[in-house]
């Protein structure tokens, strides 16, 4: 990674920088929403089209100049659609959240009654919590998992949905580790009269490699993030049915934003264009078997999971245990000393706060592109379970933590 400007212009800068990657790095990063990007996607980022104001679409524009960019924006339509077979696409949401709320503008009138899954149980900010722009301007239902299998209970999902009569139903989550039915989706939507709408942005990757069933064809609407399994740089994509193109078009411009982040359109081409190759396919493959190998270990440490295991990148572990064992806020500070990076997390039905919870979530993103393979997950779990049981211990965890450098020699990324 060569920062040569930087390093003579604004040495503090560099100096945190190179500080951040040495962190990566070192540590063991677990953040399932994370990955790290390719060189080239890097690259991209930092280019010139940063310096470009291109308000519009390709070949309608409110500025001159264009043509190289609306090039770019093309190719990166074009490869997205290709990637997830969708109809349309619109590559310029700067984030999940504006993705999914110029979905919202586009089809719902505000007070509209919606439904989307709860964040304290796999949901998101954005699916209708009551802190958010959504929860606030919609009438959102939210529906839950099962308390038993603490898995989706699809008849449960349908019999609220014909209750409450929902003008938009949204699946896809941020912290569930399990396969999500979309046909089943669908069909709730087609019984109600329901939008069908998708926020996809954990398992993108998986989607796109056919790892995991891909809604895009058949659903309504699809959004997703562009910088977590699907691995490329901090943004979002919508895709749709050509039929609702131009609302949700303009829904994003300009209804919602003004000029797109070219230089990112960029970077988000490049990552498209890594994922429709072969390798991408065996990456999104080898981080659902790390995921389950991942879940064995934990479990074989004597954790409980919740629904006893995950289908794709993430887990959740009940690090509480109903009082016997350390909250998620006391496991996520003793893994960051450790050089271990999670995030504290609610679990299904948890009597405690989101801010000090039952559970933290865990997942193979960052280490799966590291290289890390199914038997490196035993370990990776060792040193998970021995950093828990030592929390409050600063001098253990030390010791954990030079291991963990040491283990992560093995698997180098960024020069
Ligand atoms: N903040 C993301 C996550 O960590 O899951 C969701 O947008």
């Amino acid at each position: 990674m060569h920062l040569d400007y930087l390093k003579k212009q604004d040495p503090d800068i560099f100096k945190s920088i190179q500080e951040e990657k040495k962190r990566q790095m070192e540590g063991i990063e677990l953040i399932p929403s994370e990955n790290l990007v390719s060189q080239a996607v890097l690259e991209a980022m930092g280019s010139v089209p940063t310096n470009k104001y291109s308000e519009g679409y390709p070949g309608k524009r409110y500025y001159g100049g264009n043509e190289v960019i609306d090039d770019i924006e093309e190719l990166a339509i074009k490869r997205c659609r290709k990637l997830f077979n969708a109809q349309h696409v619109n590559v310029q949401p700067l984030s999940g959240s504006p993705a999914n709320m110029a979905v919202y503008f586009a089809v719902l009138e505000l007070g509209d009654t919606a439904m989307g899954m709860k964040l304290t149980e796999g949901g998101h900010l954005t699916h209708g919590h009551k802190v958010n722009f959504s929860g606030k301007l919609y009438r959102f239902v939210q529906y839950g998992v099962d308390r038993e299998t603490e898995m989706i209970d699809y008849d449960a999902i349908l019999q609220q949905a014909k209750k409450e009569n929902p003008k938009l139903i949204l699946s896809g989550y941020t912290a569930y580790p399990r396969k999500i039915n979309f046909k089943e989706f669908r069909k709730i939507c087609d019984e109600v009269g329901a939008f069908c709408m998708a926020d996809i942005a954990h398992i993108a990757g998986l989607c796109a490699a056919g790892v995991h069933e891909n809604p895009v064809p058949y659903f309504d609407a699809v959004t997703t993030t562009t910088h977590k399994t699907l691995r490329g740089p901090r943004g979002a994509v919508i895709m749709c049915r050509e039929e609702f193109a131009e609302k949700i078009d303009k829904a994003v411009f300009p209804g919602l934003q003004g000029g797109p982040h070219d230089q990112t359109t960029a970077a988000k081409a490049v990552a498209f264009g890594e994922a429709l190759k072969p390798e991408f396919k065996n990456y999104a493959k080898q981080i659902v078997k790390n995921s389950k190998a991942l879940a064995e270990a934990m479990m074989g440490e004597g954790q409980r999971i919740v629904s006893n295991g995950t289908d794709n990148h993430l887990m959740l572990v009940d690090t509480w245990m109903n009082g016997k064992g350390i909250t998620g806020k006391q496991a996520e500070h003793a893994l960051e000393k450790a050089g271990i990076y999670c995030n504290k997390n609610t679990i299904p039905f948890d009597t405690r706060s989101p801010w000090d919870p039952s559970g933290i979530r865990i997942g193979t993103p960052v280490i799966t592109t590291r290289g890390m393979k199914e038997k490196d997950m035993k370990e990776v779990a060792s040193f998970i379970v021995k950093a828990m049981k030592n929390h409050g211990n600063e001098n253990a965890l030390k010791k954990i933590r030079k291991n963990v450098t040491v283990f992560c020699k093995n698997f180098p990324f960024y020069k």
